[in-house]
């Protein structure tokens, strides 16, 4: 693992900041991409009011840049918190933990006794520096063919439908939904179904209630070659699903149909190789673009599952910890729906496991370099084949 993120700052603090160390010197880095990317976090419908009135998240950059371009150094960004201006100085304590948040996992692991101190960092409002660093490992994956988009499959129970299973669409169609997703307030491509999620949140919204849904993730063109099946934690498919999992209220992540192709034969769960034209083919894309914990070319298409969010205006059965009696732990404000902004984070971690996965690869002082070592495995891989005479004493 080569590239490192680190970030700070609460919730309801001053700012969030982050430090990206590793990246090549070289790297454009419009801040205005950064922007873009913590815009279409923030644009999902069913966000709570501080999130589409209050924060208007923008990118500063501290250091790492030199007229726009890294220069080795570690990249830091703020991202200011406008709400901490609206902060009492002495926010009340909180000493009922709430269900499903980390409130509880703090008291025991951190023995905090004011569980506010533990929702202020557990809050995914940190997930607007990650997407800060993924806009970042974006524009290094482009430089390298690679794109990542997203889109919101299920809402509510409500399920998009697709013109075709995500196994069979070419990189192309996924690029297409990614696009028109980014058009929709639900990041759905189907609009009928946006419509009934969109329903579905205000009914979930005047009970009180709160739903969670299901997104895609994708990237296309990445280099076919990144991570590794020689040791378990160079897996891509793991990296991945870690990535995805660490995602606030992501409680599964699937990599191509694999659930469903566990009910299926393996003849029926393979993706056959054929060779057309001086290149290898693959009809279907079931393995969702890894083979082996290795990236084979394919798009590689991830879901990912959220849990309803744990702050429900509803009920939230909990005890209070100075008394130990029953207490409803009280929700000042909350989101109703944040699949579409998850979707946006999910973007921002998968873009963020494949850019490291580059620079294990290709590198990581100088995009020069990182490119030429691209460009000279290109083509390399399958020399008995491409010069029609057999594979053995082609290789290495
Ligand atoms: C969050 C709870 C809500 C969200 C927040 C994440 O905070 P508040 O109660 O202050 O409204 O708004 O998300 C953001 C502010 C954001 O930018 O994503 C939580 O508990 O995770």
């Amino acid at each position: 693992m080569m590239l490192r993120l680190l970030t700070a700052g609460e919730s309801h603090g001053p700012e969030l900041v982050l430090i990206v160390e590793g990246l090549p010197a070289g790297l454009e880095v419009p801040v205005e991409e950064i922007d873009r990317d913590l815009a279409r976090r923030q644009a999902g419908y069913g966000r709570s009011a501080r999130s589409t009135r209050i924060e208007r998240d923008r990118a500063e950059v501290v250091g790492g840049l030199a007229s726009g371009r890294t220069t080795g150094a570690p990249v830091a960004i703020r991202i200011v918190n406008r709400d901490f201006a609206n902060q009492p100085p002495e926010p009340t304590a909180l000493f009922a933990p709430r269900p499903g948040h980390a409130d509880l996992a703090g008291r025991l692991k951190y023995g905090l006794l004011d569980f506010r101190l533990v929702r202020e960092r557990a809050s995914a409002r940190e997930t607007a520096a990650r997407v800060a660093a993924g806009a970042i490992a974006k524009r290094l994956l482009a430089a390298f063919g690679a794109r990542v988009g997203s889109f919101v499959l299920e809402v509510a129970g409500v399920a998009a439908a697709l013109e075709a299973p995500l196994d069979i669409l070419t990189g192309a169609d996924l690029e297409r939904l990614a696009s028109a997703a980014d058009q929709d307030a639900l990041r759905c491509p189907d609009p009928n179904a946006s419509d009934r999620m969109l329903t579905a949140i205000d009914e979930a919204r005047a009970r009180g209630e709160t739903v969670g849904g299901v997104f895609v993730v994708v990237a296309t063109g990445a280099p076919p070659g990144l991570g590794s099946y020689v040791h378990w934690d160079h897996r891509l498919d793991g990296r991945l699903a870690q990535a995805l999992c660490s995602i606030q209220a992501v409680k599964g992540v699937e990599i191509g149909p694999a659930f469903e192709l566990a009910r299926h034969l393996g003849t029926q769960a393979q993706d056959p190789i054929e060779w057309r034209e001086g290149a290898i083919v693959r009809t279907t894309n079931r393995a969702g673009g890894l083979e082996g914990g290795v990236t084979s070319g394919e798009p590689i298409v991830l879901r990912a599952a959220m849990k309803p969010l744990s702050s429900v205006r509803a009920e939230m059965a909990s005890v209070d910890f100075r008394s130990g009696e029953p207490a409803n732990p009280p929700v000042v404000r909350s989101d109703v729906c944040a699949v579409p902004a998850a979707a946006v984070v999910g973007e921002g971690m998968v873009a963020w496991v494949l850019a490291d996965a580059l620079t294990e690869r290709f590198g990581q002082d100088r995009m020069d370099a990182m490119l030429a070592a691209h460009e000279a495995v290109r083509g390399v891989d399958l020399p008995g084949l491409r010069a029609g005479t057999p594979e053995e004493g082609a290789g290495a």
